[in-house]
């Protein structure tokens, strides 16, 4: 059986790192949180946070000042060791896990017998195992007897972060059956969904299959999008009107498909396999060629204007959420930008400053804009209307202005 002396100790402060955390923190486990970035550890230690994700502040702050949260640069001994570090992919679209692997060598000097190391970074297969385990088997552990490790991949929906922390199933696989067993009871303390057991290579395939399946199904959407374009048809109509058939469910078009997760994990297991995902990869192609689509949209519409001033409504890579990173809508008005196409106005609503950008309000971005390009459906931008944009050309990205 495993020590739960109720210490744990979380590396990475991030989307899924904080949150975890401080929940665990509010439970009453000890959590010893661990940042590179000095910065996020002194907002933390001080009760803030530093992302935009719904109560995360309330529960941070409760975290810390019941004493069961606090962050520093480094490790130190816990009975149970949470990795929560990105898992990007280089240039080449294959999995970068340096931060994976220096967060497991990070911690192996604070391993102890009866510990249980958890995976929870979305990581291709193999890599609970591959990775994780053979560090701290070389650290001289006895990984898989007295040293339990396990991947559990998070799978919370950013702006919904707390609530699915708790309510949603999650899926626990252990490199052996010790060490599901021990990460199984874990969860269970806390989760308020089923926790299902099965081995790490599978828990980590499920991950990607459930990113890789809404990515196929929006690329679904955005191929119906230039497809409605061509023959003068409203997609978002004709989505709402074919998912009235009982069994079909189609996602809805955007500007690309943006964000740490579905814009990267199919890579993952493309990267393995490439010549057997075929349907997995051609979906990434058709989301990352959409914000290309877009911008030949703007251009047709800026040829229009002598000067054209265009009103760029939205960053993020999704509603009401403040995270840029693979951000369709980031790549969409930098393209602008360096082209020279028009005077951009561009408003965030979810961010104070931008390093590229000057941002406004977005009123008067609209106020002041020939074109208005909608690229994500804040709640802010759903107040607008099409009666009220009359003047102006509108490209909704979103479909969202009626
Ligand atoms: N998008 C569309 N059309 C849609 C739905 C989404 O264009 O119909 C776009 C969004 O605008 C965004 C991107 O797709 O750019 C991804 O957004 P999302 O809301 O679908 O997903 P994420 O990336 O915020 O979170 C996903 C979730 N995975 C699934 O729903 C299968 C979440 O549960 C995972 O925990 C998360 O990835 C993760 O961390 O892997």
């Amino acid at each position: 059986m495993v020590n739960f002396d109720k210490t744990i100790c979380v590396v990475g402060l991030g989307y899924i790192g904080l949150p975890t955390a401080s929940l665990l923190g509010t439970k009453g486990f000890k959590v010893h949180g661990v940042d590179a970035s000095k910065r996020i550890v002194d907002t933390i230690n001080q009760g803030r946070i530093h992302i935009v994700e719904p109560d995360l502040d309330i529960l941070v702050k409760s975290a810390v000042q019941s004493g069961n949260l606090s962050a520093d640069l480094e490790p130190k001994q816990a009975d149970i060791f949470i990795i929560a570090v990105p898992t990007p992919f280089k240039a080449n679209h294959e999995p970068d896990l340096s931060y994976v692997e220096a967060a497991t060598r990070n911690i192996a000097p604070f391993v102890r017998p009866g510990n249980l190391v958890i995976l929870e970074s979305t990581s291709p297969v193999g890599t609970t195992d591959g990775v994780v385990a053979t560090i701290l088997r070389e650290a001289g552990h006895d990984v898989g007897g007295d040293v339990h490790v396990a991947h559990c991949p998070e799978r919370v929906l950013p702006g919904r972060i707390l609530t699915e922390l708790v309510e949603n199933d999650r899926i626990v696989g252990g490199i052996n059956d010790t060490s599901t067993e021990a990460a199984v009871e874990f969860y269970k303390s806390f989760v308020r969904g089923e926790v299902l057991a099965t081995d790490s290579r599978t828990a980590e395939m499920a991950k990607l299959t459930e990113n890789s399946f809404r990515d196929v199904n929006i690329a679904f959407a955005n191929e119906l999008s230039l497809l409605c374009d061509k023959e003068g048809i409203n997609v978002w109509n004709l989505i709402s009107l074919a998912n009235r058939h009982p069994r079909v469910n189609i996602l809805q078009p955007g500007p690309g498909v943006g964000g740490h997760c579905i814009a990267v994990d199919p890579w993952f297991i493309v990267a393995r396999n490439p010549e057997l995902a075929r349907i997995i990869r051609t979906a990434r192609i058709v989301n990352d060629s959409k914000p290309e689509w877009v911008i030949s949209k703007v251009k047709a519409a800026a040829d229009k204007f002598k000067k054209p001033v265009i009103g760029c409504l939205g960053l993020s890579f999704k509603a009401d959420v403040d995270d840029l990173r693979e951000s369709p809508s980031v790549e969409i008005v930098h393209k602008l930008k360096q082209e020279g196409i028009g005077k951009l106005l561009v408003a965030e609503p979810n961010l104070t400053k931008h390093p590229e950008f000057d941002l406004m309000p977005y009123e008067e971005v609209v106020a002041k804009s020939d074109i208005v390009l909608l690229l994500v459906n804040h709640r802010q931008f759903r107040k607008l209307k099409a009666v009220d944009l009359k003047e102006k050309i509108l490209i909704d990205t979103r479909g969202i202005i009626v």
